[in-house]
């Protein structure tokens, strides 16, 4: 709570996540079933934008010779667990629901790219729409947000600003979807920005860097990318099983990448095109999975004349491609623009994109995250998109 008093919106969050309602289900039974819960199921549920209440059900059972004050003695003990744990019995994520899309409120986000780092948690890099939008000219001031059990999540404030940036363009804004990668004890923050008036054929790829995964970020220099940067944004690290860094971006059809050195911030080799995608338009992201690898990108797919881009996925044996195109694994989400990551987390493969469900605007997004499935084959299953629905 100490950020509290002085920030809003944290102070949001932190009521976000201590609003823990208790709903106890009693039960006086013939049955054969001692005091034992018989399932605790947790409700991300949200009565409105920016108050996310957690309710625990619990059901209980008691044989019929238990008195009635040792009933209500075991009741009362597990509502008074229950509300200080903040509901942290739940049996597994896999069993529990998570939070309801879109997961974050407080704030408009968007390209959110999802990494699982040292101590535990999930941690998510988006960009942030600021509201009211121009297009997507004025977005800045970077969040950082994490979990330990995909229901709960935490904003931990702003890590990066633009007119932290010294070499980043005079009028700020355009601070575009990052990544952030963790190697030897440091985070690497990657963030795509112009240098100039001109932005669109003045993009770079700044670098901050911090020891903590969620704060003390300081802006460093930028990639050395060479001059050939219009429209070039949208960069993405993927570490090797090795260690070895890759360095992906792209954008206005083109997918670049090429190895890192070992101390983040320069390109060990020129940058290549991957080849084999299909109808590539940005936001490439990379990851593993059983020795396979996979880029992730939206399309340039259009819906009645306006864009409607879709997340469609490539696999290669090898991080540098040949890709093998795959096909679409997310839908149109409302958006013009799609962008997303894909991440394993205690088990389970996640799916986060962005979607326009609390603004009805294009340009006010919100990250979502579902499930994601593969087949026996390594293809994988088209995203069933949940949560709340379109707000026009
Ligand atoms: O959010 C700004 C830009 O829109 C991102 O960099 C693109 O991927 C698209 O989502």
């Amino acid at each position: 709570m100490r950020n509290c008093r002085s920030k809003k919106i944290d102070c949001k969050n932190q009521y976000n996540r201590s609003i823990n309602v208790l709903l106890i289900l009693y039960y006086s039974t013939e049955r054969n079933l001692y005091s034992i819960p018989q399932g605790n199921i947790s409700y991300a549920l949200v009565g409105k934008p920016n108050y996310q209440t957690n309710i625990c059900m619990q059901t209980f059972y008691f044989k019929n010779f238990t008195t009635h004050s040792l009933k209500t003695t075991i009741i009362l003990a597990f509502a008074i667990a229950t509300i200080f744990s903040g509901c942290k019995a739940r049996k597994s994520l896999t069993a529990s629901r998570f939070a309801q899309n879109p997961f974050i409120r407080n704030i408009y986000t968007a390209d959110p790219s999802a990494r699982v780092f040292p101590d535990g948690r999930l941690y998510v890099y988006p960009s942030h729409d600021v509201d009211p939008p121009r297009g997507c000219d004025l977005m800045d001031k970077y969040h950082v947000f994490s979990t330990d059990d995909m229901i709960n999540w935490k904003d931990h404030g702003e890590i990066l600003r633009a007119s932290q940036v010294s070499w980043g363009r005079e009028e700020g804004g355009f601070m575009w979807a990052p990544d952030c990668v963790y190697k030897n004890g440091t985070y690497y923050f990657y963030f795509p920005h112009p240098s100039g008036t001109d932005w669109n054929k003045t993009w770079k790829v700044g670098i901050a860097t911090s020891k903590k995964p969620a704060s003390d970020f300081v802006a460093q220099g930028y990639l050395e990318l060479g001059n050939d940067s219009k429209s070039m944004i949208d960069p993405n690290i993927f570490i090797d099983d090795d260690g070895q860094a890759y360095f992906y971006y792209g954008g206005g059809g083109r997918c670049v990448g090429a190895k890192l050195k070992d101390n983040m911030t320069e390109l060990a080799g020129p940058l290549t095109a991957m080849e084999g995608l299909k109808d590539f338009h940005e936001a490439t992201w990379v990851f593993k999975r059983n020795g396979l690898y996979y880029l992730t990108y939206a399309d340039n797919h259009t819906e009645n004349g306006k864009g409607a881009n879709r997340l469609n996925y490539a696999i290669s044996k090898s991080p540098m491609g040949p890709w093998i195109y795959g096909g679409v694994y997310l839908d149109p989400t409302g958006c013009d623009t799609s962008h997303g990551s894909v991440v394993e987390y205690k088990g389970q493969w996640y799916a986060f994109y962005h979607n326009d469900v609390l603004s009805g605007r294009g340009n006010l997004r919100s990250i979502c995250v579902d499930k994601l499935y593969f087949n026996a084959d390594g293809s994988i299953q088209m995203v069933v998109q949940t949560g709340l629905k379109a707000n026009k």
